[in-house]
């Protein structure tokens, strides 16, 4: 198993639609594997395949506490939403430092492949719902400020070049 580096936004991976995973080959479950050493390792709750620079419809989610349930989504589609819409903070591992309030469904219903090929449809509410919409979105190439406002979304990106260059100071 590996970590592997996440990629920083705006890098152009991060804004392409990702490609069907085909087959699911032993390079995609060792990828996967890494992705979810990469996640715990962030630490993170989910990570989507383009933050590490492969353009494929693979994400890696646990929400749990106890960080000891790894869900491993493949093509996944969100086939069924509930009616409400809540909003919640959110922050994103190719953004790191910042954390916006961003609108989601509570209720989504995603249909997917597990690493077996088997077809999944699962339920989900809470932080789980949250963290599917998220990085479903990664998959078609958006980002959580995207949901902002152009203000907003400016500010943000201002925060975050500063963010970058103090840390660039810091290392010197
Ligand atoms: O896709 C990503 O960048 C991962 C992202 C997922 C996410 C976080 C919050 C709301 C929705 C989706 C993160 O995991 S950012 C890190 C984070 O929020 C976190 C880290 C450790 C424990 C709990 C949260
Ligand atoms: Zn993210």
């Amino acid at each position: 198993m590996a970590i592997l580096p996440i990629v920083q936004y705006p890098a152009p991976v991060l804004a392409e639609t990702a490609k069907p995973v085909a087959d699911i080959t032993e390079e995609i479950r060792t990828l996967a594997a890494d992705m979810a050493e990469t996640m715990y390792d962030a630490p993170g709750v989910g990570l989507a395949a383009p933050q590490i620079d492969r353009s494929i419809r693979l994400v890696t989610i646990d929400v749990s506490e106890e960080k000891n349930h790894l869900i491993t989504m493949i093509n996944p589609e969100i086939i069924a939403t509930g009616e409400e819409k809540d909003t919640g903070e959110e922050g994103c591992l190719s953004l790191p430092g910042i954390y916006e309030k961003v609108n989601r469904f509570t209720e989504v219903t995603v249909r997917y492949q597990d690493l077996e090929g088997k077809t999944i449809e699962m339920e989900a509410d809470g932080l789980l719902a949250i963290c599917i919409q998220h990085e479903l979105d990664h998959l078609d190439g958006k980002v959580f400020v995207d949901h902002l406002s152009q203000l907003k979304r400016n500010r943000a990106c201002t925060k975050l070049r500063k963010l970058r260059q103090q840390a660039t100071k810091d290392n010197q």
